[in-house]
This record gives C-alpha cells, structure tokens and sequence, in this order.
C-alpha cells in the first residue's frame, strides 16, 4: 500500500506549450511534450500508477502463450476509477489543456486511461488507428501517452505516419494484429507518409497524438519494462455514433455510459477537464 503523499500543486499548473509544437501537431498529427510531468515528480507517480496498475492487471499468461495484441503490452484500464490515488493524476487539468490547446478546441472530455506496460521480451504494437475503437462523431480526440521510466526507441516508443490523420477511418475491418500491420505497412508506403522514428524519453516526457493517426511501437527486447501511462480526451460537444464494430459497441457500453448513438457523449465516466 502507497505511503507516500504524491505531489499534486503542479496538476493544475499551466504547461508552457509553444506555437511551433501545436502548428507541428496539427500538420502531422503527434507531437512531444517534453517535462509535461515534471522530473521531480514523477518518480513518486510511476511509484502510485505501477503499484495501481499491477493490483488491477489480469494478464497471467507467460508471452508466449498471448497473441501478437497480447505480447505487445499489459493493459490495465480506467486507474481513474478504481483507485483514489491517481485519480489527481488523470484528472489533471495541466495535462487536459495541452491536449486542448494542440487540437485546438475550447473544452475537454475524459474518456478514459490507461496503463501501457510492454515487457521484457515484449512484442512489437501493430500499425493501427486508435479511433477504430470510438464511437465518436468527432477528429477531435487525443491520447496522451506518457514515458513513467526513461525509454529508448529501443524499448519500444512510438513511431508516427506523419499526417495520416487526415485520411480519417481507414476501415480495414480488423483490430491491432498482424493483418493491421501488414496492411498498414503498405498503406503508408504506398500514401508515401514520412514515418517518424520513436523517440527517446525521459520519465513524465509525453507523447500525443490524434486518434485517426497511424502509429506502433518496436518489441521490447529490454530487460527494462517500457512503463508508459496514456490517457484520452475528445472535445466537449461530440457525439455517439452508431458503433461500427463489436469494439465501438464494447467501449460505447465501457466508457460512454451506454449512452445511445445520436446523444452527447458526456457520460459519468467523462467529466470535462478543461477548463
Ligand atoms: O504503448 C504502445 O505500445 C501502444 C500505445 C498506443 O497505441 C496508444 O497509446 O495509442
């Protein structure tokens, strides 16, 4: 059990975000957010989000024994939720505005987290889209992915298809597996995408990008885990949309409240943020 009080003053500061990083995130839909959990800080946060993430994680199975989504992380959601401790965390207005201010929208929803944790030996993330599994009417959301530990490319950080966003759904009918690789890989050959390459992190170094931009990560072949902290926003107005795939009918029921397509996503689970 956590002892430790864990710093929050600084959750509700202001980040100095520059032009340059919002105009670059706009055009290629990601960008870097260096120190967006300040160094001092965030020792005692991995702290409280691993020991919360690893309570609730359900994944026994040795890595040999999981598919490609399986290999590629530990998956522990909505932290928010079942455990008062970090809720400060992925409230945080600091980190809702960066979001809001780089997709350029007045306000800000939840709409959920979770923690990332690829393994030693870890498999590689698939090429995908993460709003194939939103019901949502809008280009306007995010993920937040935050660096808990100092991570190398190496260690399996992001790489980017440089304004992918604009091509919006991509349907390819399939979730993050090996066919959305393959099929991805092509994809952004044949649309010429430059790839930015991933990046090296410091610990409460963040990433972000829109939902509809095409990313992955390398395996993990480290005998360090790549520990990384991720939370999702949209704008303030969007709506359900008729769920497209068994996924989008999973989350509508998971994290939008079971609310019905047509109405305002503003569930219990998704307080604004910012401001
Ligand atoms: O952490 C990873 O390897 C993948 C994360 C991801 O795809 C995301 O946060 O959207």
């Amino acid at each position: 059990m956590l002892l430790m009080v864990l710093p929050t003053e600084f959750l509700s500061q202001p980040y100095p975000l520059d032009e340059e990083t919002i105009r670059e995130f706009r055009r290629t839909g990601h960008a870097v957010v260096r120190g967006l959990c300040p160094p001092e800080h965030i020792g005692a946060w991995r702290e409280a989000l691993v020991e919360a993430a690893m309570r609730h994680n359900r994944e026994t199975r040795p890595l040999e024994e999981r598919d490609v989504y399986g290999k590629a992380f530990l998956q522990i959601m909505n932290l928010w939720v079942h455990e008062e401790a970090v809720k400060p965390f992925v409230l945080s207005r600091r980190f809702a505005e960066v979001a809001a201010k780089l997709m350029g929208v007045d306000a800000i929803r939840l709409y959920h987290d979770q923690a990332l944790f690829k393994e030693p030996g870890g498999g590689p993330t698939p090429w995908h889209q993460d709003q194939f599994y939103w019901p949502l009417d809008t280009p306007n959301t995010i993920t937040l992915w935050m660096a808990l530990v100092d991570a190398s490319p190496e260690m399996g950080t992001m790489e980017f298809a440089d304004g992918s966003q604009e091509d919006g759904f991509v349907e390819i009918g399939e979730q993050i597996s090996e066919f959305s690789e393959a099929f991805f890989e092509g994809y952004v050959r044949g649309r010429r995408f430059p790839v930015t390459k991933g990046r090296h992190l410091r610990a409460g170094d963040a990433t972000f990008h829109y939902g509809w931009t095409l990313h992955r990560a390398p395996g993990n072949p480290t005998s360090v885990t790549r520990e990384a902290m991720t939370i999702i926003y949209y704008a303030d107005g969007a709506r359900v949309t008729e769920p497209r795939n068994s996924f989008q009918e999973n989350d509508r029921n998971a994290w939008l409240g079971g609310l019905p397509p047509g109405s305002r996503a503003d569930g219990p689970l998704n307080p604004v943020l910012f401001p």
